[in-house]
């Protein structure tokens, strides 16, 4: 089949979202719950990438809370140069940040406590007695995360030690999950929940990743307690893939190590090449709109994908119109010769949910994947590890 136009995809996508009032979304500028602008009080400084774990806090608690908010987008050092705008208001650079009543808070549990005396808590207060020891233990499982992923191992054995280590505080975690008849940390859900989620997520990629380990997988509570948070429309929001955290993780971590357990380089592939499908990262049902999503996006920013790939760009055009003629009929559409590498280079760099939601991301790269396969096996240009800057967002602003 001849790759059909971008009028014509354009056509076969009817997917939209209301980025005001609607469901958590990675797009939002501003967010109204139905309320009106007036009663906006607080603005949200959070990374163009939603990668910063401390930011995925305060965002969760706010959608969870429904407060009408503005959304600042900064860029974080690993991936471009800090807007001076921003450095005279947080002169340290660093995220989050509020605005709230003229004042600017940084630190996110301080940004939790001034909101929750501000709108109220989030079922218990950060400071509750039963909240207090769990926000310990949070901090006690991702010390132990650090230290197994982020320093070299100078043997197996070592490994193995600092695994046994992140096991021990796990099952603590477990235990704390069993404490409660429902899957939450208390007897609902609340900010404890907020508190765990952003690092949880990230050890549970970047674990099975570079360690073998499944850590959803191998936990039930843990399981359980991913499978709640699932359910919310909030966490769907703000909810990242395996892909995404395995390479945006070492630059933010100073590296992140792996070992030499078979398993890893099982999980590498599966990640870095597919099968996308069935990965534990997400467990809820695929919604039917995934397709017609991916392609929403991609249609919507298709020149700057083009211009930003190292490939010449009529070649990258017409590459991906076959990726995307595929992704939407089903029928195999043959791409020029050589473009698999640019193919790749964009399926290596589609980051949730900064550009879609979990699910539609695995059916583009999937689509990106087979149709590369159509024409070579050559990978795109590797993803850096020390820094980000070819994800600089100012290589993605309008044209
Ligand atoms: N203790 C701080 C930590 C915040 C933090 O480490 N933020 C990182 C991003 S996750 C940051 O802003 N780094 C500067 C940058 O990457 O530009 C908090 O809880 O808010």
């Amino acid at each position: 089949m001849a790759a059909l136009s971008w009028e014509e995809l354009e056509a076969l996508t009817d997917f939209q979202i209301d980025r005001v009032n609607g469901n958590t979304n990675a797009q939002s500028r501003l967010r109204l719950f139905g309320k009106s602008e007036s009663d906006v009080g607080v603005t949200l400084y959070r990374d163009h990438h939603a990668w910063c774990p401390y930011c995925q806090k305060v965002w969760l608690w706010l959608e969870e809370k429904q407060i009408p908010y503005r959304i600042e987008k900064v860029t974080m050092f690993c991936y471009g140069e800090k807007e001076s705008w921003y450095k005279r208001k947080v002169p340290s650079g660093m995220l989050p940040a509020i605005e709230l009543d003229g004042r600017i808070i940084t630190e996110s549990d301080d940004i939790l406590m001034a909101l929750e005396r501000e709108f109220g808590a989030l079922g218990w207060s950060m400071n509750d007695p039963k909240v207090v020891p769990l926000r310990r233990l949070e901090r006690l499982l991702f010390r132990a995360w650090c230290a197994w992923l982020c320093y070299p191992a100078n043997s197996a054995r070592e490994d193995q030690r600092n695994r046994e280590q992140f096991v021990r505080i796990m099952a603590q975690v477990e235990a704390a999950l069993s404490q409660t008849p429902g899957a939450y940390f208390l007897e609902d859900f609340g900010i404890v929940d907020v508190v765990f989620t952003p690092y949880v997520e990230r050890m549970n990629a970047s674990l099975y990743y570079y360690k073998g380990y499944s850590m959803r997988e191998e936990n039930p509570r843990m399981s359980a307690w991913f499978d709640a948070m699932e359910t919310r429309s909030t966490y769907r929001g703000t909810q990242s893939d395996f892909h995404t955290h395995a390479h945006d993780l070492p630059p933010q971590m100073g590296g992140c190590y792996e070992n030499q357990d078979p398993q890893t380089q099982i999980n590498q592939s599966r990640v870095d090449r597919g099968a996308w499908d069935g990965l534990p990262d997400v467990t809820y049902p695929e919604p039917e709109t995934s397709r017609a999503e991916a392609l929403h996006r991609v249609v919507k920013h298709h020149q700057n994908i083009i211009r930003v790939n190292p490939a010449d760009d009529r070649l990258m055009d017409e590459a991906l119109r076959c990726a995307l003629t595929f992704m939407m009929t089903g029928e195999i559409c043959t791409p020029p010769a050589g473009s698999d590498v640019a193919l790749r280079y964009l399926r290596d760099r589609i980051s949730v949910p900064r550009d879609m939601s979990i699910y539609a991301a695995k059916r583009l790269r999937t689509a990106l994947e087979k149709t590369a396969a159509l024409v070579g096996n050559q990978q795109g240009t590797p993803i850096p590890s020390r820094h980000r800057r070819d994800q600089d967002p100012a290589n993605f602003v309008s044209l």
